[in-house]
């Protein structure tokens, strides 16, 4: 039980770690009814975490956006509503819980994102996508912005599996698609040990980038489930990836002390240009014998630029 042990010891040994309570109704409502006003009924294209691309809003039958929106603390046509959203990320009490659980003073913001619906995240660990370098130091929090509904397609963790290796060959490696598959058969096998616990408005699980997570199918698609997720970094490490050689560069904001990811062009500023290089890249990645060659491309193009 969480309550018996401390935080950190509870966390470094299952996982994750659940502060309830810890965001203000207050705050989430003031997210909340910006987001109604301004996002939601908006004819502009996002970028979006669930398909990797920048597309307009879908709205369900009944009423909600069904694609998620990835990097809501620096979007670049709505400072108002990211200014809220990174009032959440950054509160003290957020801080202060990063703090409790790695013992790093300080956490930068490196990725967030905003869900008005389940997508069925797919089973990952995110240290294949994002991570510190050294590896395993990264952590997530997922924030209820309501109360969550049993039939909502509830996020998931495998409690335990922060010390999993899942062995990946070359194709699993460098293809989203090929992963979330061996993913999914690991979690399959290991279906009765998934916990995915009723999480109350305002309330903060946190997971390590080695564990396994992601969300089941929706029941009822009438239930919304309005949730934020943000990936911190301990200050004291840089940024990378499970197979990434070298740290990547990172351009940061600060809010209020904080460091926070300032979003690249092609994920922040919508034009012709980004959405054919990011819709070429979704697809790439869902192909390994598009991926591979793409990447090692991009690894030249990467170098040949550092020495102009
Ligand atoms: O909320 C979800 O469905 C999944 C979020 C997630 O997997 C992540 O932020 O890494």
């Amino acid at each position: 039980m969480q309550t018996l042990q401390t935080p950190q010891k509870y966390y470094d040994a299952n996982g994750y770690y659940i502060f309830r309570k810890l965001i203000p109704d207050t705050l989430i409502d003031q997210l909340m009814e910006r987001y109604q006003a301004e996002i939601l009924p908006s004819d502009n294209y996002f970028f979006r975490q669930s398909s990797t691309r920048w597309e307009k809003n879908k709205i369900s039958e009944s009423g909600y956006c069904q694609g998620s929106f990835l990097n809501i603390h620096d979007l670049e046509k709505y400072p108002e509503f990211s200014e809220i959203s990174k009032k959440i990320f950054c509160l003290p009490e957020v801080r202060a819980a990063l703090t409790q659980l790695t013992e790093s003073p300080n956490h930068n913001l490196m990725q967030s994102m905003l869900f008005d619906q389940n997508t069925a995240t797919p089973a990952h660990q995110d240290w294949y996508y994002l991570d510190s370098m050294p590896n395993g130091h990264m952590m997530a929090g997922w924030f209820a912005l309501e109360d969550i509904h049993e039939e909502a397609g509830r996020f998931f963790v495998l409690p335990k599996s922060n010390h999993v290796t899942v062995h990946l060959n070359e194709d699993e490696k460098s293809s989203k698609a090929t992963y979330e598959r061996k993913l999914k058969e690991y979690t399959d096998a290991h279906q009765d040990e998934i916990y995915a616990p009723a999480l109350q408005k305002g309330d903060v699980l946190f997971w390590n980038s080695r564990t396994i997570h992601g969300a089941l199918p929706t029941i009822n698609p009438q239930y919304s489930r309005k949730s934020l997720t943000a990936h911190y970094l301990p200050s004291q490490y840089q940024s990378g990836s499970l197979y990434a050689k070298v740290p990547s560069e990172i351009d940061y904001g600060e809010y209020e002390g904080m460091k926070y990811r300032v979003i690249p062009t092609r994920q922040r500023h919508f034009s012709i240009k980004t959405k054919l290089e990011t819709d070429f890249w979704a697809y790439a990645w869902d192909r390994p014998y598009l991926a591979r060659p793409a990447l090692a491309v991009k690894k030249v193009v990467k170098k040949l630029k550092g020495k102009e």
